[in-house]
């Protein structure tokens, strides 16, 4: 093990994001590992973190004046043991292998938990969507799916949304895939929903998340009645955790992007997020345009002098961070639990640093790692896929059901998962436990390939 954990370190030396996924798995699985040796004889931890493929190709792209412009095009098709590569794709400047990587690892594990079959892929592009024209995303979009159409298949890998890539990116990235193949297929998912998309699947990480929460909430034999709720990022998975803790009578108190954060005493109530969707998902606009209209609200650009982010620094009871990775530190976690934070759910991919993570777990509070809770996005893509399969589609109702299924039964295998190896109520260990032990055995059953 120890040499095993030197190794990886040499080796993804210039991945810091996958290495500290990575990291986190080992430190998990150490006591599987030593309890059934079948893991080490079939060298799983070394086969697990090796992506079965890697495609990296170049985006060429017009913009709306004709100048020419190049970004770097990704997939990482990380493991297929149980299922088709399945991920999201990511459109954001910060995009590199490193980061794709570690949100190829995670989605593994995330998968595996939802109990559907489903393997585990990531792509995306280091173009940034913003300021762009309508014509040039589009154009962006055709170009980005005009190489990844000939490694992509309903059978072999279905990518969906994540971070700058949602409903709009989809339909033209969908529509390039199908001149492109000649195919009408479930090749993505998030699909709108006259042709082939699931209902419920814009919601269904946020809701998701705030499902799984109410889980473990229960543990204790409360609900999301009355808590005071932070959540960050004003995005897909932000504004629909948002709408459920308002729907379970929570109060949401704060929402964010990538420029500051807007504060609401009294709370966001439905209205007031009906209006952020719109000037979000449709409008595209800033966050802070929101106390303009709200007077009552308060707006704080980001600080980059702070060594903290104030969002994690008001009195509540449960935090959402739903925006990216490791946007909590470790002052900010100390800030949370000093402000009465008791539960943490990640509706976002490793958005708590490894130093935050350290302070949640020692403090034993409620925390859901998102491999676990947010995997009700990729869930409701799973039933996508299925339904496109069947060639028909599902009420709300129905849909809703199975996530808030799916959502109860990941919750349960982390606790059994954690339980069982020595670490009862830690459900990072718990999903980390579940996961592996799904996928290794199944590579395990199909040999050495
Ligand atoms: P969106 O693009 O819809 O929204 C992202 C939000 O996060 C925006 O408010 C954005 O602000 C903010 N944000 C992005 N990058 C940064 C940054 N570097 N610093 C501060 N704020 C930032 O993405 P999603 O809501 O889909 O994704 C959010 C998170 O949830 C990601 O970690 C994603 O991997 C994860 N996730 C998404 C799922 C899905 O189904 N969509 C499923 C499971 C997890 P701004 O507009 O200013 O950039
Ligand atoms: O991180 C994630 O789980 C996603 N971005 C959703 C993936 C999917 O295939 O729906």
């Amino acid at each position: 093990m120890e040499s095993f954990k030197k190794e990886i370190k040499i080796k993804a030396s210039g991945e810091k994001e996958f290495l500290q996924a990575v990291s986190e798995v080992i430190d998990s699985i150490e006591p599987v590992l030593k309890k059934d040796k079948k893991y080490l004889e079939n060298n799983i931890l070394k086969r697990i973190i090796e992506p079965e493929r890697v495609l990296m190709f170049r985006v060429s792209w017009l913009d709306d004046r004709g100048s020419i412009h190049v970004n770097r095009g990704y997939r990482i098709q990380m493991n297929s043991a149980i299922g088709p590569y399945k991920g999201g794709l990511r459109f954001h400047p910060t995009v590199n292998l490193s980061v794709l990587k570690f949100l190829a690892f995670e989605q593994v594990f995330k998968n595996a938990l939802t109990g559907l079959p489903l393997g585990g892929g990531k792509g995306g592009s280091d173009f940034d969507p913003k300021g762009k024209s309508e014509t040039e995303i589009m154009r962006f979009c055709q170009a980005f799916m005009s190489e990844l159409y000939r490694h992509i298949g309903p059978d072999t890998d279905v990518p969906a949304g994540d971070i700058g890539v949602g409903a709009r990116e989809i339909g033209y990235l969908f529509g390039m895939y199908k001149k492109l193949r000649n195919e009408f297929s479930g090749t993505l998912t998030g699909k709108g929903i006259n042709w082939g998309g699931s209902l419920i699947r814009p919601e269904a990480t946020g809701y998701g998340c705030v499902y799984f929460a109410s889980e473990m909430l229960k543990e204790e034999g409360s609900s999301m009645k009355g808590k005071t709720c932070l959540i960050s990022g004003s995005g897909n998975v932000a504004l629909f955790a948002a709408e459920k803790v308002i729907q379970l009578g929570g109060k949401v108190i704060t929402l964010s992007d990538s420029s500051g954060y807007i504060y609401e005493k009294d709370g966001i109530n439905q209205e007031k997020l009906e209006f952020l969707k719109t000037l979000k998902f449709v409008k595209r606009e800033r966050i802070s345009e929101y106390v303009k209209e709200y007077k009552e609200a308060e707006y704080f650009p980001i600080d980059k002098k702070k060594d903290y982010n104030p969002l994690w620094n008001h009195r509540a009871q449960c935090a959402f961070p739903c925006a990216t990775q490791n946007e909590i530190n470790g002052k900010d976690a100390e800030n949370l639990l000093n402000n009465g934070v008791f539960l943490v759910a990640e509706g976002a991919n490793m958005p708590t640093s490894k130093e935050a993570l350290d302070i949640f777990l020692d403090k034993k509070i409620f925390f859901a790692p998102g491999k676990a809770s947010n995997a009700g996005g990729v869930a409701v893509s799973g039933l996508e896929m299925t339904q496109n399969n069947l060639r028909m589609s599902w009420s709300r109702e129905e849909v809703d059901k199975h996530l808030q299924n799916i959502m109860k039964n990941i919750h349960s295998s982390c606790l059994e998962a954690a339980n069982k190896y020595g670490t009862p109520g830690n459900y990072v260990n718990g999903a980390n436990i579940a996961g592996f032990i799904k996928v290794a055995d199944a590579m395990i059953e199909q040999g050495v390939v």
